[in-house]
């Protein structure tokens, strides 16, 4: 295999920082290119990977590649995934710090099909014992169930993930893997019950109508046909041909098999997901009261069938809401209108708790028992940036939290850099970067922020709309640099771009304008009592597990859905920053979904995740350090006092090398623990004379050879 330092000729550079124009945004972009089109997704900027969507199956991820990357160093191979996935292992294990790799980068990029290479690398350590062995299993195999029930196709990405996903991965002091924990973010759950032209449900849905068995389909009064259902058809592309419904629905099996599914439980989760698509169909009429009436009943009557409810208090619940007012129970029965609120709110609280309960249920088999030395590593997986025609309550979600993904990047970058330079006593040069902190505090500071504002108006009495959310931002926000809207907008041309209903955030990663309507509806999430209340008296297992009757008597309002987000996303934060971090920054080279390289598309993406800043930090001082003992170990041949045979101090050993091949004064710098270097030439230079000198003890071996 190539060394990231031998390729360099053919292939461009595989480590940008080795670039000589580093400055120069196309030449890196180039570099991007060139080795794309040598199918060579991956390249660095130091430690970063830098990877960019190859479309295609490119043969890199085969057991063999798995074997080439164990126990290798990570300058000695190319770059790839496998590479700092096992450097951060063995850092973890040698040094017994926890470890994470951050995945980031915008919708259809690569974040999940690399996370899953990354569990792989890792699942692939163990020693093959048998208790491992399962362990491996079942991290691997909780993979396609929650993609299952946590992706859809979208317009941008065919299997996107609609939730945030952090897994924590548990090693013993032998660096097997013996366990694992799972935390979930925000799921989309506003697809349950909608979707845009295009798209798709989760794709569980499908997959159970497409490969469940003829009698499974019967016991749940399923029809094979998912146009039959509301919930699955409203994007009007039930049909995706990158996807295999009933193949993957064949792995869902599998994988509730491994992870020790009983039969019971099964059972109870293909009854939920039919009750949701029978409740779907369920539609509302005028009775001559002007309202709510149920069409068919037949629908209403599978889906209590099958959560265990009685259809009758089913029906009521739909129609009908409660409230209780100073100790009077007041019930007024609903107009259609909010009798499908209330129906699409039970069929969206119903599968997010379901979801949420498959987390815990995989927690709990992936919980590790053994007590003893342990150590972490994460890997972050989350919905990355989008965009699309139309953009709501998930999208600002989903945008906010790339921007504290963003953050982090920049604090953790520059961060160690410096700690760094300062660790091994060498000065250091600061390079301005955008800080996006200004946007995360736009939507999270305390009292002013956007998600601040949205919980006034949701917990205001009154006549609180998302009209009136919207005009409490302009009049609060009508400053800020990156908030801009109809109304605060006096810029003609601006207004020109932008409707009356939108207020418009210039993200790190582009400008995004998000329709004000849901907002307040979404941010209260909202499930009206009489329905929680036969929620907690069903007899699926599952559903009266996730709605505890504790639940009904509970007084005090829960958080608002932002918030609880805020504050997730705040302790991710916390989690995060306790680690070692690597990171892998993925680039989606077209919009297409095929295999090329869009150079605009790739530059925008340069821009915003900031790769240019990063390959300044690492290029402002030094542009290569190694550990003296890595440095000696590779260059040792060059210095006659270190070769064949040196016993004394690496960094003693590596002073020799450096003087004996006449580097500049100027051009390096001994750090305590590490070798710096400031230009790529001097270390192409010692590369090249090792080449030669390797070619020399060939001949000399040969020689000896033929004399012997
Ligand atoms: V989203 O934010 O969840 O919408 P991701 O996760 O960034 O997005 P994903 O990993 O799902 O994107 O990749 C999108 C598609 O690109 C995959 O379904 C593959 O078809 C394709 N892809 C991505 N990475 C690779 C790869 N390393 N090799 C081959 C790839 N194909
Ligand atoms: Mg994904």
């Amino acid at each position: 295999m190539e060394s990231v330092l031998e390729g360099r000729e053919k292939t461009g550079v595989p480590d940008a920082i080795l670039l000589e124009d580093y400055l120069n945004e196309a030449a890196f972009i180039d570099n991007l290119k060139k080795r794309y089109y040598e199918n060579l997704i991956y390249t660095y900027i130091g430690q970063v990977v830098v990877s960019v969507n190859p479309y295609k199956d490119l043969g890199i991820y085969t057991e063999s590649y798995l074997e080439k990357y164990r126990n290798v160093n990570f300058y000695e191979v190319p770059p790839h995934v496998f590479a700092i996935t096992e450097n951060a292992y063995k850092s973890m294990i040698s040094e017994v710090i926890d470890h994470c790799i951050l995945i980031s980068g915008e919708s259809g990029a690569g974040k999940t099909e690399a996370s899953k290479q990354v569990l792989r690398f890792l699942a692939a350590t163990s020693l093959h014992r048998r208790e491992v062995d399962r362990v491996r299993d079942k991290l691997l195999q909780s993979n396609p169930l929650l993609e299952a029930f946590g992706n859809a196709k979208t317009n941008r990405n065919d299997n996107s993930s609609r939730f945030g996903k952090y897994m924590d991965i548990e090693f013993n002091f032998k660096g097997d893997p013996v366990g694992g924990h799972i935390l979930n973010y925000l799921l989309e759950k506003s697809r349950v019950v909608h979707q845009e032209v295009g798209e798709r449900n989760f794709h569980i849905f499908y997959q159970l109508l497409g490969g469940g068995p003829a009698e499974l389909l019967e016991k749940l009064h399923l029809e094979r046909n998912p146009d039959h259902y509301f919930y699955l058809k409203q994007g009007k592309s039930c049909h995706v041909d990158s996807i295999n419904d009933s193949g993957d629905f064949e792995a869902v099996q599998h994988a509730l098999d491994i992870l020790n599914f009983g039969d019971d439980e099964k059972t109870a989760i293909w009854g939920i997901i039919g009750a949701i698509l029978h409740l779907g169909n369920v539609t509302f009429t005028v009775n001559d009261d002007g309202l709510a009436k149920v069409v068919d009943e037949t629908p209403v009557n599978y889906c209590s069938k099958l959560l265990g409810c009685e259809s009758k208090e089913l029906l009521m619940a739909l129609t009908h809401r409660t409230i209780e007012a100073r100790g009077d129970v007041v019930t007024s029965p609903l107009n259609p209108e909010q009798a499908v609120y209330a129906r699409d709110a039970l069929a969206k609280s119903v599968y997010e708790r379901v979801f949420d309960w498959l987390v815990r249920r995989l927690n709990l088999t992936l919980h590790n028992k053994e007590t003893g030395r342990k150590t972490l590593l994460g890997i972050l997986d989350i919905y990355g940036f989008e965009i699309f025609d139309k953009n709501g309550f998930e999208q600002f979600c989903i945008n906010y939290c790339n921007e504290k993904l963003q953050q982090l990047f920049i604090e953790l970058t520059l961060r160690s850099e410096q700690d760094e330079y300062r660790r091994e006593g060498i000065e250091w040069e600061q390079v301005d970067y955008f800080d996006n902190k200004i946007i995360c505090d736009l939507v999270e500071e305390k009292h002013k922020g956007i998600i601040s504002l949205l919980d006034e108006e949701c917990l205001r009495p009154g006549d609180a709309t998302d009209a009136t959310f919207l005009a409490k931002m302009n009049s609060h926000l009508a400053k800020h640099k990156h908030y801009f809207s109809y109304d605060t907008s006096d810029n003609s041309k601006v207004k020109k771009t932008i409707n009356k209903d939108e207020f418009r955030l210039r993200h790190y990663a582009g400008e995004v304008a998000y329709r004000v309507q849901g907002f307040l509806d979404k941010n209260n999430d909202l499930l009206f009592r009489d329905l929680k209340e036969v929620m907690t008296h069903t007899s699926n297992l599952i559903i009266t597990d996730v709605f505890p009757k504790e639940e009904l008597g509970r007084k005090k309002r829960p958080d608002t859905a932002a918030t609880q987000f805020k504050n997730s996303l705040g302790e991710l934060m916390t989690i995060l920053m306790s680690k070692e971090p690597s990171y892998i920054r993925c680039i989606k080279p077209n919009d297409e979904k095929r295999s090329s390289f869009n150079e605009e598309r790739v530059s925008h993406q340069v821009k915003y995740l900031g790769l240019m800043e990063n390959l300044r930090v690492r290029r402002a001082g030094f542009a290569y350090r190694r550990a003296y003992e890595i440095f000696l170990e590779r260059y040792k041949s060059l210095c006659p006092s270190t070769w064949p045979n040196y016993k004394g101090q690496p960094k003693d050993g590596v002073l020799n090398i450096v003087k004996h091949l006449n580097y500049h004064p100027d051009d390096y710098r001994m750090g305590r623990s590490k070798l710096f270097i400031r230009l790529p030439r001097t270390l192409f230079k010692t590369e090249d004379t090792l080449q030669v000198r390797k070619g020399e003890l060939a001949t000399m071996i040969q020689a000896k050879w033929k004399a012997f």
